[in-house]
């Protein structure tokens, strides 16, 4: 079995096959950050891309949502754990207006398999609870998850509440999500983007450095 049958199953929405190879690659040894990389995730980029050509609809969008989380859920014991000492504190959620859960909830797991303290908001988190929960939590870092055009306006409001209440320096603030970049970022003020879960373990360790 290669990792691209993980990416086609997903894809082709073919739910047991895809668990049943991620179960083979588990036991055959493939490295489990990259089943979940070039296997699960890349199996969703092609139901986006199915999405956006029409040949899917709501429902097989919705069908590939828990394929993958079903699939990420069976490798989660298996990805490298670091232990040591705490790394840092981050608070995470989907903001206001969006419900995309399956990306951000992978940074968390990955945050936590390095190290950090993390806190899951959830979805569809208006601007200010990202704010309080992070000073309830005394956090280093809000990540803010954005997929669509429409809802990234408001990871902007995130860091203009910040500014406006003079926390701007006390939590940093990083971005991610299909639709985002680092030039998005930037425009915004926030301190930084990530591409996927393992880049954004270097990005809050490289925030916590500073
Ligand atoms: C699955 C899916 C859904 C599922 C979500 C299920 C769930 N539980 O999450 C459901 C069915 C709910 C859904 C709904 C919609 N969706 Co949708 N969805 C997707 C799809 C296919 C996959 C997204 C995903 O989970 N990918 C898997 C993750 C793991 O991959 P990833 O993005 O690489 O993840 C990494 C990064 O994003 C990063 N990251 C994520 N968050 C964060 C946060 C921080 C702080 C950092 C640093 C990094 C980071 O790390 C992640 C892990 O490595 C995408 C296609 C795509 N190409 O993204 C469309 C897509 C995002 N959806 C889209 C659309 C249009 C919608 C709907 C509006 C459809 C509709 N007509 O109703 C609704 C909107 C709902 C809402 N209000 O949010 C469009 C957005 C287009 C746009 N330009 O805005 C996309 C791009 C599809 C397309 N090509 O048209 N969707």
């Amino acid at each position: 079995m290669s990792i691209q049958e993980i990416a086609q199953a997903v894809e082709e929405l073919k739910k047991d096959q895809a668990l049943s190879l991620v179960d083979q690659a588990i036991k055959g040894g493939i490295d489990p950050v990259q089943i979940v990389q070039d296997g699960i995730v890349t199996g969703l980029q092609g139901i986006g891309k199915r999405f956006e050509a029409e040949e899917y609809f709501l429902a097989e969008l919705m069908m590939g949502g828990k394929i993958s989380q079903a699939c990420i859920d069976l490798v989660t014991p298996y990805l490298p754990e670091n232990e040591g000492a705490k790394a840092g504190t981050v608070v995470i959620g989907a903001v206001e207006g969006d419900l995309h859960d399956i990306g951000y909830s992978l940074v968390a797991t990955q945050l936590e398999l390095n190290g950090f303290e993390v806190h899951k908001l959830g979805v569809n988190i208006p601007a200010m609870t990202f704010i309080d929960k992070a000073k309830e939590k005394n956090a280093d870092i809000i990540g803010l998850s954005a997929f669509l055009v429409t809802t990234i306006p408001n990871c902007n409001e995130v860091v203009d509440y910040l500014r406006d209440m003079g926390l701007k320096d006390k939590f940093k603030v990083i971005i991610g999500g299909t639709e985002t970049s680092q030039e998005k970022a930037e425009a915004m003020g926030a301190d930084g983007w990530a591409k996927n879960a393992v880049g954004a373990v270097d990005l809050c360790k490289k925030l916590m450095a500073k």
